[in-house]
């Protein structure tokens, strides 16, 4: 499928994303939310990929949602329209790992778009920052929701009231990001990562994946249970025999998903 604002490319069982409006330090617009829906659906059914990569350019992973594009809309258009949700829905619920490697600014709708990948790898020149205050508006897709339950309350509010920008050092200290990494090392950084992720069984990888993301949906009680089971039902696949199998005689394993 050819895309106007994103480019994808696969090698590897990765499939690295990238935003693709420099014109713009990747604001987010309709059509290249659009677009991303559709390359996360596409990966999520391409047997050829294991784990994504979703980066921007080095100045920006993307300055936010598209002001232009945003600044001339009545209540009722965005209400109607339901501007950004079913397509920020379809994103958040791809089921393959998805690593965001941020460089540069990643601002209101950049930093919300980075908070709903899996997990942050940012480049020492990172900003994240939600100023929507500065626009007379506030965070609209998981912001004030995402950003707290990574760094806390204070920070959020911080963050949202004051529209004040996150540095690298700051972010990996606050545990919003998982690693911080020389800008000019970024993406092979991630696809390093990526690559290790994509030699796990694929079976173990969607269930833990699933199992981290209810400890945001449930109680710890429903999320203990629902972990254990999830734990439980592996013992139903092949790869929980031959990784076991493989650790026991020394040996690499051989996942092949069943
Ligand atoms: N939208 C549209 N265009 C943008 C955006 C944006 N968010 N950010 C930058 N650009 C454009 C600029 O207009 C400029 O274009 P042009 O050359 O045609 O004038 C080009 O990108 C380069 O930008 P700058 O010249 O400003 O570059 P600087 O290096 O001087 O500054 C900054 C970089 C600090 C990142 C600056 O561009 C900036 O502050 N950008 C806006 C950041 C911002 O406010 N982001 C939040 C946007 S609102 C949002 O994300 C809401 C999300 C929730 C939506 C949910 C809907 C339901």
């Amino acid at each position: 499928m050819a895309y106007q604002t994103i480019t994808v490319e696969i090698e590897d069982y990765v499939a690295l994303i990238r935003l693709n409006r420099p014109e713009a330090l990747n604001a987010l617009n309709s059509q290249l939310v659009g677009e991303l829906a559709g390359a996360l659906s596409e990966a999520d059914r391409n047997d050829k990929v294991r784990c994504i990569v979703l980066t921007g350019s080095e100045k920006a992973f993307a300055a936010g949602a598209d002001i232009k594009e945003m600044a001339g809309k009545t209540y009722v258009e965005a209400y109607t329209g339901d501007l950004f949700g079913a397509d920020f829905d379809r994103i958040t619920a791809t089921r393959k790992p998805v690593i965001a490697a941020v460089s540069g600014y990643a601002l209101g709708g950049g930093c919300e778009l980075a908070m709903a990948c899996d997990f942050i790898i940012c480049a020492d020149n990172a900003k994240f920052g939600q100023p929507e205050i500065n626009l007379g508006v506030m965070a609209g897709i998981g912001g004030t929701q995402r950003l707290t339950r990574f760094v806390g309350k204070s920070k959020a509010m911080d963050m949202h009231l004051t529209g004040r920008f996150m540095d690298a050092a700051e972010a990996e200290r606050s545990g919003l990001v998982s690693r911080v990494v020389p800008a000019t090392k970024l993406v092979a950084e991630a696809l390093a990562v990526a690559k290790k992720i994509a030699e796990k069984s694929q079976i173990a990888l969607l269930a833990a994946k699933e199992a981290v993301n209810r400890a945001y949906e449930t109680t710890l009680r429903e999320g203990l249970l629902s972990e254990r089971r999830s734990f439980q039902a592996l013992f139903a696949t092949e790869d929980q025999k031959e990784g076991m199998a493989a650790f026991l005689e020394k040996r690499e394993p051989q996942f092949r998903d069943r």
